[in-house]
């Protein structure tokens, strides 16, 4: 077998999105990195990490993925760079060219009986605990840093910054990638001094804060994150993708935005009331942050609709139930939920997306402490609550079949451990099984061609606080109806309550636990859904 490194490797696989029904791939970032942060740590935002292949590698991945019609998009990560990077060092180091490119600052404080008692600007917190602000003897200055020490805050109130980001976007564009996912947007730019009597301002202390008098972990990021300046960012570089569009032809280059917050400041990614447009759409992370296990019918509905309700005219919904960041899918929720989940994902309007794993149900994988290498779970925890911080789990190797290393690797020892329950979830067995998971999902990928499911109207409702119902239709075409029992009891539901629907019906897809199967037909007007049943 020929040596396949992380990107030929995926080559070599790319039918298997096809296989699922997928159009389009993200890559978490394949740069040239430290690896401190999973590649977030970009240290040369123009190369590839020489531990996953070369730039002929990627070129020949991006053909053969146009071949086959896939789309490949790229992870792009203006916030912040390795402090490895060209960019950092010179900075550091006082090139008048790079003095300005992260956010340098004096100390707040410096005890004047002894120097090396300082105190940062502000109270700033890193996202993986500690003061965002790190001390630089060599600069004698701070610099912020909102994720890792490693990882330093571009200044974006920096021309020459805000124009390196387009030159970065140009160049991946230019050999062939069809857009980006952009990383951590929320905390593109801070509170200035300026602005505030001359000084960097403190978060307000959480209540957390004044009981446990913690200083540090418990504040409300109030000048960190969600800044209003951010956006109109975010809209020159639509403007530059669209222009990009028109000046090379097809009209598909897209920009994904990333970032956690509430629904009024989400909305805002994908533009503003004056007209700005910003991304095609920002992540939607309600069924990460908002649902689980224990969310009934009506939460689900009611956090469905809340989106849908709250997108501008014209956009395009999206789905998100996983990503490299948050425990897996059957993890937050129930197994037994794996085949509704993707069916609502599949079913609603807008993009489906699908973090990898999720097509064949795989679960979170158990990363011992030794074997832990997420700087958030290093940072803040220890070996007893580093579990409740680490995104591992989420990140072992997927699951080809149920050779060596799960087939992912011909090495018996892989980056993170394979988790065990691969023999079990695996592509190659549920391929050959003629009920499972992937067998669901290829299904649904297909219905989704439907004109109804691409264009139609949607309805969603609660039958019970277990049940509920989604219905898709479109004039004379097909209708379609999802009903899901998330509740943990069974549920008889009537379908005279369902809008749009004519019994009797047939079942298109059905969930691998479901006492249904495609082609059977209902017409019981008092339907029992088993719990975990769509
Ligand atoms: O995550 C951005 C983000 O908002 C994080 O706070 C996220 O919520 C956190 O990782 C959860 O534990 C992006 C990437 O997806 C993440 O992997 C990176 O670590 C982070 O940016 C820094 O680049």
């Amino acid at each position: 077998m020929m040596d396949l490194n992380l990107i030929t490797g995926i080559t070599s696989q790319l039918e298997h999105f096809v296989e699922a029904g997928v159009d389009a791939i993200w890559m978490s970032p394949i740069f040239t990195s430290p690896m401190v942060d999973f590649g977030y740590d970009i240290s040369d935002f123009y190369d590839i990490h020489y531990e996953y292949g070369t730039m002929e590698d990627f070129k020949e991945l991006l053909t053969r993925a146009h071949e086959l019609g896939l789309k490949v998009l790229l992870d792009f990560v203006p916030n912040h760079a390795s402090t490895e990077s060209e960019y950092f060092k010179k900075s550091e180091a006082g090139d008048p060219e790079y003095k300005d490119y992260f956010m340098w600052a004096d100390p707040l404080w410096v005890d004047p009986e002894n120097e090396t008692n300082r105190r940062p600007p502000s109270n700033w917190v890193s996202q993986f605990g500690g003061s965002a602000w790190e001390w630089s003897e060599a600069r004698q200055q701070y610099y912020l840093h909102q994720f890792a020490v490693v990882q330093a805050d571009f200044n974006f109130r920096n021309q020459v910054v805000k124009n390196e980001m387009f030159n970065i976007m140009k160049f991946w564009l230019d050999i062939g990638a069809d857009g980006f996912r952009v990383d951590a947007l929320p905390y593109l730019m801070e509170a200035r001094p300026e602005d505030h009597n001359g000084s960097y301002p403190d978060d307000p202390l959480s209540g957390l804060a004044q009981f446990e008098s913690h200083q540090l972990g418990y504040t409300i990021p109030l000048y960190t994150k969600d800044l209003i300046d951010l956006y109109p960012i975010v809209y020159e570089w639509r403007d530059f993708v669209d222009e990009y569009n028109k000046e090379h032809g097809g009209n598909t280059r897209v920009l994904f935005s990333e970032g956690y917050a509430n629904v009024t400041m989400t909305m805002l990614y994908y533009g503003n009331e004056q007209g700005d447009i910003g991304a095609h759409f920002p992540f939607n992370f309600d069924f990460v942050t908002d649902l689980n296990a224990e969310s009934n019918a009506r939460d689900f509905v009611y956090t469905i609709l809340r989106w849908l309700t709250y997108m501008p005219y014209g956009g395009v919904a999206n789905w998100v139930f996983g990503n490299h960041d948050n425990n897996r899918m059957p993890t937050r929720f129930r197994h037994d939920m794996v085949d509704g989940l993707n069916a609502i994902n599949m079913l609603l309007p807008g993009v489906a997306v699908t973090y990898q794993g999720e097509e064949i149900g795989m679960r979170d994988g158990y990363v011992s402490w030794e074997d832990t290498v997420d700087v958030e779970a290093i940072n803040r925890g220890d070996n007893e609550t580093y579990m409740l911080y680490s995104r591992d789990p989420a990140r072992t190797p997927f699951h080809w079949d149920d050779t060596t290393s799960a087939g992912f690797s011909t090495n018996l020892t892989t980056w993170l451990p394979v988790a065990e329950d691969y023999t079990e979830i695996n592509l190659k067995k549920q391929m050959e099984d003629s009920r499972s998971h992937f067998k669901v999902y290829q299904a649904l990928t297909k219905l989704r061609k439907e004109k109804t499911l691409s264009h139609g109207e949607y309805d969603i409702r609660a039958f019970s606080d277990q049940s509920f119902f989604l219905v898709r239709s479109l004039r004379t075409y097909d209708t379609y109806v999802l009903l899901f029992n998330v509740g943990l009891a069974s549920d008889t539901v009537s379908l005279s309550r369902v809008t749009h629907l004519t019994l009797p019906a047939t079942v298109y897809v059905s969930s691998i636990n479901s006492t249904r199967l495609a082609g059977d037909v209902i017409s019981e007007n008092a339907l029992t859904l088993a719990s975990g049943e769509a």
